[in-house]
Formats: C-alpha cells, sequence, structure tokens
C-alpha cells in the first residue's frame, strides 16, 4: 500500500516501479487520487490511497479507510497489507501531515512488526533545493544537495523516533515528474527503493515482484551508488528461490501456483527453470 500527503508522488511512484501506467498521475491543481484504488498486477496488489492534507474532514474520512484495509485479513488470516510505503515530498517543509499518518495511524495499526512492514521514501529529490543542485545531465544530487537529502531523512527519522520510539531511515529519491501529455522523467534512486519494498515482503511473495517490474531499462539507471542494487536485487531472489526449494515440496507448489502463476505442481527441474526465467526479468532490465 502506498500512503503520503496530496501530491507527494504516490501514483508516480507506482508507474515508476512497475510495468504499466496504472495510476493516475495529477496534472492540475486538485488531488488526483480521491478513493482507494486496487490495482492488480497478476499476482500483486497495490494500494494506491488518497492524499491526506486537503482537509479535516477529508483526513478522518482517509485515515479510517487506510486503517480498516490495514486491518483487513487474507484468506489465510495473515494481514492483507504486507507493506506501507509512506511517500513523502522532500521539498516540502512541513511534514506534519505524514508524521501524523505514521505516528498515529500507521505505526499503531501494524502491531508488533511495524517497523518492518513500513518504508519511508522521501520523493522529489530533484526538487529538495527548488531545483538547484540537481544535475540534470546524471539526473542525480551534486555534494550539497545529498548532503540536505540526508538531513531531511535524519530529521525525518528523529521525529518519528521522539514520538514512537522507533527508528526508521526513510530512503530519498524521485520517481520523475510529468508534464501534462508528456512522459514521466527518469527516476533516481528507485533500485533502492525496490531493493528494500523486495527485503520487507515475505520471501514467498517477492517473486510476484519481479513478474511486474517495469521493463523500460532507464527507470533503473541512476542511484547513489552506496551499494550495488541490481545485484543485491538479484541475490536476493535468488534467495527467495533457494529457501523455497529447500524447504521442499510444499514450496515448490507454492512458486508454481502461487508466484509464477504456472498451475500444478512444480518440483526439481520445473523449479528449476522457474528460477532461470526470473533470472531473465532480471538480466533484461539490469544488463543492457
Ligand atoms: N519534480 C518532481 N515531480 C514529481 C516527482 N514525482 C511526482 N512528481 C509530480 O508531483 C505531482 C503529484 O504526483 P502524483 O503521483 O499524482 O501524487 P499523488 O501522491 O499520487 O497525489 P494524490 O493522488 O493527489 O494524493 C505530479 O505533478 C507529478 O508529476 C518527482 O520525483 N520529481
Ligand atoms: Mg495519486
Amino acid at each position: 500500500m502506498l500512503t503520503g500527503s496530496t501530491g507527494a508522488g504516490k501514483s508516480s511512484t507506482i508507474n515508476a516501479l512497475f510495468n504499466m501506467d496504472v495510476a493516475k498521475v495529477g496534472v492540475g491543481v486538485d488531488p488526483e487520487t480521491s478513493i482507494i484504488e486496487k490495482f492488480i498486477l497478476d499476482n500483486l496488489v497495490i494500494w494506491d490511497t488518497p492524499g491526506l492534507g486537503d482537509g479535516v474532514e477529508n483526513d478522518e474520512r482517509i485515515s479510517r479507510s487506510i486503517l480498516e484495509k490495514l486491518n483487513e485479513l487474507d484468506e489465510d488470516g495473515n494481514p492483507l497489507i504486507d507493506l506501507v510505503v509512506v511517500v513523502m515530498d522532500s521539498s516540502s517543509k512541513d511534514l506534519v501531515t505524514s508524521y501524523e499518518l505514521i505516528n498515529n495511524i500507521l505505526i499503531p495499526a501494524l502491531g508488533d512488526d511495524e517497523k518492518d512492514r513500513i518504508l519511508l521514501a522521501l520523493n522529489q529529490a530533484d526538487v529538495a533545493m527548488e531545483g538547484t543542485h540537481w544535475n540534470e545531465e546524471t539526473n542525480s544530487p551534486d555534494e550539497v544537495l545529498k548532503v540536505f537529502l540526508k538531513k531531511k531523512a535524519d530529521s525525518v527519522r528523529n521525529r518519528i523516533k521522539e514520538a514512537t520510539g522507533l527508528s526508521i531511515r526513510p530512503i530519498f529519491y524521485c520517481a520523475g515528474y510529468k508534464e501534462e501529455g508528456g512522459e514521466q522523467r527518469k527516476p533516481y534512486n528507485l533500485t533502492k527503493l525496490l531493493y528494500y519494498i523486495i527485503k520487507s515482503v515475505p520471501k514467498d511473495k517477492r517473486l510476484a515482484l519481479a513478474d511486474n517490474i517495469n521493463n523500460d531499462e532507464d527507470n533503473w539507471l541512476h542511484d547513489d551508488k552506496e551499494t550495488d542494487y541490481k545485484e543485491k536485487i538479484k541475490s536476493s531472489f535468488g534467495e527467495t528461490m533457494w529457501d523455497c526449494i529447500t524447504d521442499g515440496f510444499d514450496a515448490g507448489v507454492e512458486i508454481g501456483g502461487n508466484i509464477l502463476g504456472i498451475p500444478g505442481k512444480i518440483v526439481g527441474a520445473t523449479v528449476g527453470s522457474a528460477v532461470g526465467a526470473v533470472k531473465e526479468v532480471f538480466v533484461t532490465i539490469f544488463n543492457r
């Protein structure tokens, strides 16, 4: 589920990460997403929530529906929502709406494992300093902007720690600005965001993400290079596969039926070829 203030870039983030222009991005002055929207991409379900901060009455209604969704269980009795990504606008001087959402709604609602099920994402890194210190050519921040963004991330973490005791470090990135009728600009640090999303969802569900990742390789070009995110993403899938295989027969069935959409039971060589297919996805996207 994606949550956050209105105009932070939730819908843009969905479109950057996944393989279709599914979520309507705002180009006017009004909030674009007005009810919780459900996108079903094969085995992956994404909930795009309306933005908070556009009137108290609206906020109460939206908060209530977010809370309801967070309390829903799937048919196995597990929480329906695996992960909540809070999208924040790093150019905004006032993140109070986001703090209230995180501290008063999300953290209390998510229970014991709250830290693992919330990801804080500071979007719009390109305009965090009014558009200055952004290098258009390399599509990345210069050193001054990097320092600014790190400070911003620290201050967000501190505000949440003071209120809840939890220490969660936000990731800064850029989903990409979209002009009316135009194409969405290329993202920055989307590899990092994806890596943390993958790490945060249950292992047996990670492959559902692989199936739907945006296959425009330009979306995955620019990141902070603090580590090799692409390599880490690849190995996190390898590990998932390996765990499923070594966990035995049932996991094989799960890979076939639920995750890769292959009907019936698959084990052994078939699992092997499924592993190959998923690896292929990443080779196409990441190693051009
Ligand atoms: N400069 C810049 N603009 C962005 C970025 N991401 C999104 N935007 C712009 O911010 C505006 C709002 O984006 P949306 O994706 O519609 O935001 P939202 O959070 O879904 O908004 P609501 O549905 O109204 O809550 C649009 O004009 C986007 O093009 C970014 O990384 N950089
Ligand atoms: Mg939206």
